[in-house]
């Protein structure tokens, strides 16, 4: 026995991972076309059976792919503000170890003009870096201006049941990470310049990402000017993903081998990654857990859209809740043995 579980409950998880892949996830992130992509079609092959998906050729009449260079936003944005979150590192909502200590890490926020944005994105070495991901409906809350440049997809939303729930812009460069997390959502999300590199498990594989309770900070200007960390008043422990899947030193990727044994394992089936382009849509199901880095190229920054739209909490979403207890409970008895 491991605490008050069976000692097989490992090789139980590890064998769900691999028939879960074996009977229906494979490895790898099928491209479909949209020309032969129906709702019905959808809905039957990736949305019933929560499978990641990208689908070519979706967005072509956007004229966002085309009108949306940093000078053109500039020019239809104005003086209209956005928001815009700051760190050291490009590591927003992720977590940082610091003095002996996890701590969830908030990015400082501010509101600057769309052209002061720009400017400062484009400034190389400012030893800071910014990103515009904000998840409050901001293409229509923040950038209204540019709302007419790209259409909803009603096939997705014909296959969902129901109209998106927010429409987030997202603009950043190559130093930006999200932290693997998953969302309460359906999630179609569109690229328009750059590309976006996902790693994707599915919900089955939560033990894989270490979670583990830290205490929630936010990023502050001290007096020097400097950012630092500052824990929030009154303190609070929120659990998150502890896996990197690109650990920024030799050393770290050594140690992350160590404290993640189950994310690397040459046993269990890799995460998958796929890097969605320009013009391409992927599908992410909700409940699986991304890490999202990006790729500005020549582009100088990355320009996505994403749709969310309500899930079903189903039988699919009472496995992936029992998963998840399940990798909670497997990692507090590791700790404890
Ligand atoms: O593009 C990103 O940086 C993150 C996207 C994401 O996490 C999401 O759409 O849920």
């Amino acid at each position: 026995m491991i605490g008050s579980m069976p000692v097989d409950a490992r090789t139980l998880l590890h064998e769900l991972t691999k028939e879960a892949r074996d009977l229906d996830i494979g490895n790898t992130v099928a491209r479909v076309s949209a020309s032969q992509l129906t709702s019905l079609v959808f809905y039957r092959d990736f949305v019933s059976r929560n499978k990641p998906v990208v689908i070519t050729g979706a967005i072509d009449h956007w004229p966002a792919l085309q009108s949306w260079t940093m000078n053109y936003i500039t020019e239809r944005m104005g003086e209209a503000k956005i928001s815009v979150a700051r760190t050291p590192h490009g590591r927003a909502d992720s977590v940082v170890r610091l003095d002996g200590s996890q701590y969830f890490a908030l990015p400082e926020e501010e509101q600057m003009p769309v052209q002061e944005f720009f400017t400062s994105l484009c400034r190389e070495n400012s030893g800071e870096v910014i990103y515009a991901q904000a998840q409050n409906n901001s293409l229509p809350e923040e950038f209204g201006p540019l709302l007419k440049e790209v259409a909803d997809l009603e096939w997705a939303t014909l296959a969902f049941g129901t109209n998106p729930e927010a429409t987030n812009l997202w603009i950043g460069g190559d130093d930006s990470m999200t932290s693997f997390h998953k969302d309460h959502y359906e999630n179609m999300y569109a690229v328009v310049k750059g590309r976006k590199v996902f790693t994707l498990l599915p919900p089955s594989d939560a033990y894989r990402l270490y979670f583990q309770t830290c205490t929630v900070a936010q990023y502050r200007r001290n007096a020097t000017g400097k950012l630092h960390l500052e824990p929030e008043e009154p303190s609070r422990g929120l659990p998150w993903a502890t896996v990197d899947p690109y650990p920024p030193s030799d050393e770290q990727m050594e140690a992350s081998k160590l404290a993640h044994p189950e994310y690397w394992d040459p046993d269990l089936p890799p995460p998958l990654q796929v890097v969605v382009g320009p013009g391409e849509v992927l599908y992410l199901p909700s409940l699986w857990f991304h890490h999202v880095r990006q790729e500005a190229r020549a582009d100088v920054c990355v320009i996505a859209v994403n749709f969310w739209y309500e899930m079903a909490f189903d039988c699919k979403a009472a496995y992936a809740k029992l998963a998840d207890q399940l990798a909670a409970e497997l990692h507090s008895n590791s700790h404890a043995n």
